[in-house]
């Protein structure tokens, strides 16, 4: 047995010896075909190691700025977002300018927060069809998807319309757990998700604005028309309790009046809860937003300030898919209940002027819109983020080896990666002048 087992020992071995004798044949031959192949594979292994690194980077920044809500920018902070070195590696964080009003035409880099985003499990047919290019019918079927029934809305699409398919399946009928779940969606024609971004990258590329020459259709008008993927997320929530993880005052709980008298008595002082009782009326207006009881409660806003955080309008242990005013771009603050594209704009321009302070309290708001659309808008905004969708490129040596990764990361304590998904199929995002740079007179066989 045991010289069998030996026997069979050296004939492996034989037959190893063997290949790597044909396999030096063969790469005497092809010497230049390989060495390309084993330089790609050795790049591509160092961009891999580059993303990791940069999300160890990005959990680090937290770690250390804390930011407990507040969005972190994180270039202000001193952190590097391009080009960041790694050995002979480099990453980036490729984001948006969330205060532009046109399209940048080079790609911008920063950490992107989630809350920046429309959540497509909680935003309404009537936010969801706001979206840029979107149809009624991609709008209804989200709807309809994430809804435990199988009513039928009108345009949208339940399970009958899914298991008559070639490839069969029924509505999921519950909430959405990536955004990539829409493409199984009744209308969702890639025009709509991706528009004539088809690398996700925010710019108008060569490709991409050269008619029918080149992969993917365009119309050529100098101008990109996105698509909705970046401007929605499934991933937005913020605790409902307060940072100490005890309850926040419900404004609409069974024991609101006196959780609230308590609340204000400590911070602001007893005559104010009466002067409260006074505007707001006993039942406090039964508010469906902070920002509404704001407007009812008669209070300053320094002295409002004093107890915002503390308040809400919901039970559970998070507040999910509230859109964060400060940092959403345009697009998604036109999602709005009425917001107009103008009313957005306001927004935008009025919010660069902002201190720390306001910045994380949406009562600015009220000096942009009129009390009606504040209140219609109170449900679904927030000034917090606390995930983060980070979209990491990375090169290898000699700029080869492109890889390309979105990794959302909960920044709730303990930090924490809650989704990866690789993107290096979407094409090469840095535009041209930043592929010559890393390629360096080395050519490219990406
Ligand atoms: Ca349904
Ligand atoms: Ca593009
Ligand atoms: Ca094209
Ligand atoms: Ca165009």
């Amino acid at each position: 047995m045991r010289l069998d087992r030996r026997g069979i020992v050296f004939v492996v071995l034989l037959w190893a010896i063997m290949a790597l004798t044909t396999v030096a044949i063969y790469f005497a031959h092809s010497s230049r075909l390989v060495y390309l192949a084993s330089e790609s594979a050795a790049a591509g292994y160092q961009a891999e190691n580059a993303i990791s690194s940069a999300v160890e980077y990005f959990l680090y920044a937290i770690q250390t700025e804390e930011p407990e809500g507040k969005y972190l920018d994180l270039e202000t902070d001193g952190y590097e977002v391009s080009q960041v070195p790694l050995g002979e590696a480099r990453f980036w964080f490729l984001g948006w300018d969330r205060n532009a009003l046109t399209e940048p035409s080079s790609p911008v880099y920063t950490a992107v927060d989630e809350a920046a985003k429309l959540n497509i499990n909680t935003a309404d047919q009537e936010m969801l069809a706001a979206l840029p290019g979107m149809t009624s019918e991609l709008a209804a079927a989200i709807v309809d998807w994430r809804d435990t029934d199988e009513e039928l809305s009108s345009e949208g699409a339940e399970s009958a319309d899914y298991l008559t398919l070639d490839t069969p399946y029924a509505a999921k009928n519950s909430e959405f757990e990536s955004i990539d779940e829409i493409r199984l969606l009744h209308g969702a024609d890639p025009e709509i998700l991706y528009g004539e971004d088809r690398n996700m990258n925010g710019v108008l590329d060569q490709n991409e604005n050269d008619g029918d020459a080149s992969w993917p259709p365009d119309n050529e008008d100098g101008i990109l028309q996105t698509g909705i993927m970046r401007y929605i997320t499934v991933f937005s929530r913020e605790p409902n309790t307060k940072s100490d993880g005890s309850n926040k005052v419900n404004l609409r709980g069974q024991s609101a009046r006196s959780d609230l008298q308590t609340l204000v008595s400590e911070r602001l002082g007893g005559d104010v809860f009466n002067q409260i009782i006074a505007n707001a009326g006993n039942n406090l207006g039964r508010p469906d937003s902070v920002l509404a009881f704001y407007l009812s409660s008669g209070l300053s806003e320094a002295q409002f300030r004093e107890i915002e955080n503390d308040l809400t309008v919901s039970e559970g242990e998070y507040r999910i898919g509230a859109v964060n005013v400060v940092t959403a771009p345009l697009a998604v603050l036109a999602c709005l209940p009425g917001i107009t594209g103008e009313k957005a704009e306001e927004i935008v321009n009025a919010r660069l002027s902002l201190t720390d302070e306001q910045r994380e309290s949406v009562l600015w708001l009220t000096t942009i819109l009129d009390p009606d659309t504040c209140r219609l808008v109170g449900p679904h905004i927030t000034a917090q983020s606390w995930q983060y969708g980070l979209d990491i490129v990375a090169v290898g040596r000699n700029g080869r080896g492109f890889r390309r990764e979105f990794v959302v990361v909960d920044v709730e304590d303990p930090p924490t990666v809650i989704f990866r998904r690789d993107r290096s199929r979407e094409g090469w995002p840095l535009g041209d002048e930043e592929l010559e740079s890393q390629t360096e007179g080395v050519a490219s066989s990406r």
